[in-house]
């Protein structure tokens, strides 16, 4: 029998449990409908009641093995008061960011800010469609979060030259960055959050100082997390060295991106993996996605193993092969 909960990040290498990063949002008819009809996103992501329903959509059509709680990684900028908004076409844009109010937020006013979003979490919780399921709280890590309050827009294009240039500011933004993390997680697991997954969508934009802004940030978040007894799962995305990573950052899972070889991961990882495959696949046809998934299943045979994407699902997947593709998982020898 499988675990009955923290299934996701599972230590039995006979079964593979499936759920997807973005798994709530925009491939989702149902979530189009809903955000038709709320233009901000930050006040959905505050929203509790949508939020709830948000996330229990991809269990209610697909049956997910875990739900991931409707809401963004920003909201800790948000929530520290830094103005986020989210354009149509754009992405994020953050306002400017003035480090003199930012150190004057409590720990109190930072709870009341996100406190829908814990209410989100305890109503979710209590559903019933969750009653053999995890629901994982997240967050972005230190770095990618730093990365946004600078550059105050995606760094899809890149971080500017400049970035480096005021080192005092960046050590107070990571010092406050890290104490509201952990608050934001200890926050969730309080509402009954089962798993926490660390985000470090831009990990890979780092060439030097990985230590000082990835490993050993990060590596203070999971050891907290860890404290409070609940499992953590990161997602180091485009980092050169796995191995290295999970060595000093000791999670208990590592969610790998859709451009490393999972063959060398398998070799030189001894830890719980999660992910990879890349979410383009799920724009092509079942053919190649039964190739492509068994491809991972098949490396991860003898390892403890959750399918899951190497990137957040695309807003065109299509509904169907994300049925394919659990059938394919679930019925997998
Ligand atoms: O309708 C819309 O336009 C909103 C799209 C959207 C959604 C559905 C955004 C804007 N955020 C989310 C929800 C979200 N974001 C979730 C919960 C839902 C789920 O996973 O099912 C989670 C876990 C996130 C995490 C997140 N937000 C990350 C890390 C994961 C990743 O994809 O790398 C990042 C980088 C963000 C920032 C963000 N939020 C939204 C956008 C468009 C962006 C910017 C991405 C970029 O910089 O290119």
């Amino acid at each position: 029998m499988t675990p009955i909960k923290n299934c996701i990040v599972n230590k039995d290498t006979r079964s593979n449990p499936i759920w997807l990063m973005r798994q709530a949002g925009r491939y989702l008819p149902e979530f189009r409908e809903i955000r038709k009809n709320n233009q901000d996103f930050v006040k959905l992501c505050l929203n509790e009641n949508l939020s709830s329903e948000i996330t229990l959509q991809p269990i209610k059509r697909f049956g997910f093995d875990a739900a991931i709680i409707f809401s963004d990684i920003l909201m800790i900028p948000f929530a520290i008061n830094q103005d986020v908004k989210f354009e149509k076409g754009f992405g994020p844009k953050l306002g400017n960011l003035n480090i003199d109010v930012i150190s004057k937020i409590n720990e109190i006013d930072f709870t009341n800010k996100l406190n829908p979003v814990y209410n989100a979490i305890s109503l979710t919780a209590q559903n019933t469609l969750l009653k053999d399921k995890d629901l994982i709280g997240f967050v972005g890590a230190p770095w990618t979060i730093l990365v946004y309050m600078i550059n105050k827009m995606s760094p899809k294009k890149g971080i500017p030259e400049n970035f480096f240039n005021d080192i005092s500011l960046l050590n107070n933004l990571l010092f406050i960055i890290e104490k509201f993390i952990k608050l934001h997680i200890k926050n969730q697991i309080n509402a009954g959050a089962n798993i926490i997954q660390i985000f470090d969508s831009w990990a890979g934009l780092l060439e030097n100082k990985i230590p000082e802004y990835i490993y050993n940030p990060t590596f203070n978040i999971v050891e907290y997390t860890k404290k409070l007894g609940v499992p953590v799962i990161c997602f180091p995305r485009g980092i050169k060295n796995y191995k290295e990573y999970c060595d000093i950052v000791k999670p208990d899972m590592i969610n790998i991106d859709y451009e490393v070889d999972p063959n060398e991961i398998k070799k030189n990882i001894k830890i719980p993996v999660q992910g990879g495959l890349d979410p383009k696949i799920l724009l092509t046809n079942k053919n190649n996605l039964k190739k492509e998934v068994e491809k991972y299943l098949a490396i991860f045979k003898d390892h403890p193993y959750s399918f899951n994407l190497g990137h957040g699902i695309l807003p065109e997947t299509k509904i169907d092969l994300v049925k394919e593709l659990i059938s394919i998982v679930r019925n997998y020898k």
